[in-house]
């Protein structure tokens, strides 16, 4: 049998973000998020349901880091939550919620185990929101302070550490369609304001960053669309490309080439977002690596336009419990080659990869079986090991997520987890997916058919 065989230093990880699993939203002097606000409004989440108690991991994280430790995690990535830290979005620091990620963050490394942690997954303080959030340009401001006070308290200690993670969701879900917190539909014109600032709010990050810690190393979290042509018709091809030229050059180039791509900008037209000189330096700042979530693939036909394009799904195409979500794992190899091949390099990461299954429930013995999950992961990472022997700088790997946790909009129906999450105790329980990562790592790699 062939092997899938990975670096010895290659660090397998698994990941989380702050509003999905801490709960205690008002413990601690934590101020109030957009999600605390967005989730009591009703219709917005499945069932109603938020992420006041999520997993308890607030309370219950000595636990977690000993499930992460016993699946010989390497590296584990999580969150913080910027209202733990400036319950008002900037000014007064709340001491405790820095107590709270440097025990975390201690821990972590007395283990050995790599901290991956994230500035923003999407918990704005409501009081910025409260001054219109994103599409405001202090709130670019705010991150940079908000980015600093962490760092001066963190920043000795040896970890990854990324700006945003998919800012696309932020400007898209948030202010566009609304189907995210703060819930708003703005116009195209807004939306890319409001890309505009976050890629501001990154670059004045990094700065932040760079000038209180010389132990980070610094990155950005993406997630690309994985354009597909339907067809190998010039047409499907074509569209496709535009597709990948709309979506992630529109964000790539601005971050490694210090410009918005011409052809996009012309698409975009008078919703273009406003600049101010010195913008474009101030985002094109030196990353030390380079963070991609992917989970499906965007099968693109002819008939679209580059910014509404036609995608179509193959009838028969399986998928994930997320509508939508087409199951094809080709995708790692294919997008690792791309952004190998179109942009300037960086060590890639996969921050997230992962899938939920109807169906993840312990049996009588209790154990959780979840054949889908195990078969996802590994044929994902089959395909990366591919991109790699092309020469693809792939540096490690991060199963979403290590525990089922609130999956914004769709709650606690949707499990992503190498461990399954009780909703009514909060007893976790490590899956079989779980146990063949944790087989994975220590075998350095796994059997391929
Ligand atoms: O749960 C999310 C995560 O917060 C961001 N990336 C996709 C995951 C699954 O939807």
């Amino acid at each position: 049998m062939p092997w899938s065989r990975f670096p010895e230093d290659f660090l397998w990880g698994a990941a989380s973000s702050a509003y999905q699993i801490e709960g205690a939203t008002r413990a601690d002097g934590r101020g109030e998020s957009i999600w605390d606000v967005f989730c009591r409004k009703p219709g917005s989440t499945e069932e109603g349901t938020s992420g006041e108690n999520a997993c308890r991991h607030y309370e219950l994280w000595e636990s977690d880091v000993e499930l992460i430790r016993s699946l010989g995690l390497k590296s584990y990535r999580f969150s913080i939550a910027w209202p733990r830290i400036l319950p008002h979005g900037i000014g007064a620091v709340n001491a405790k919620g820095l107590d709270f990620y440097e025990r975390l963050l201690d821990r972590l490394l007395a283990l050995g185990i790599t901290p991956n942690i994230t500035l923003y997954h999407w918990d704005l303080p409501q009081a910025l929101e409260d001054r219109d959030g994103w599409p405001a340009r202090d709130t670019a401001l705010a991150f940079a302070e908000y980015t600093a006070t962490v760092l001066k308290r963190l920043g000795d200690r040896p970890a990854l550490w990324s700006t945003f993670n998919e800012p696309w969701c932020v400007a898209h879900a948030g202010y566009g369609s609304g189907a995210h917190a703060p819930g708003r539909r703005e116009s195209a014109k807004v939306v890319n304001q409001v890309i505009h600032h976050i890629l501001l709010a990154h670059g004045w990050g990094v700065q932040a960053i760079r000038a209180n810690s010389k132990a980070a190393k610094v990155g950005i979290v993406i997630v690309p669309v994985v354009p597909i042509p339907y067809t190998q018709s010039p047409e499907d091809v074509r569209a496709a490309e535009e597709h990948w030229q709309a979506e992630n050059d529109w964000w790539m180039h601005p971050l490694l080439l210090g410009r918005y791509p011409e052809a996009v900008l012309a698409w975009k037209g008078a919703d273009a977002p406003d600049t101010l000189p010195g913008d474009m330096e101030a985002i094109h700042q030196r990353l030390d690596w380079l963070g991609l979530n992917f989970y499906f693939p965007n099968r693109v036909a002819a008939g679209g336009t580059p910014l509404k394009p036609n995608l179509v799904r193959p009838k028969d195409a399986p998928t994930t419990a997320m509508p939508e979500w087409e199951v094809h794992p080709p995708i790692a190899e294919r997008i690792l080659l791309e952004f190998h091949r179109r942009y300037p390099r960086l060590p890639l990461y996969v921050t997230e990869n992962g899938a939920a299954f109807p169906g993840d429930e312990p049996d009588a013995q209790g154990r959780v079986r979840d054949p889908l999950r195990l078969a996802y992961i590994r044929d994902h990472l089959a395909s990366a090991k591919r991109a790699m022997d092309q020469g693809v700088d792939l540096r490690g790997w991060y199963v979403w997520s290590l525990m089922d946790n609130f999956e914004w909009r769709f709650g606690y129906q949707k499990r992503f987890g190498l461990h399954y999450t009780d909703t009514t105790t909060y007893q976790r329980r490590v899956k079989d997916s779980g146990l063949w990562y944790a087989e994975t790592i220590r075998n350095g790699g796994f059997e391929t058919a």
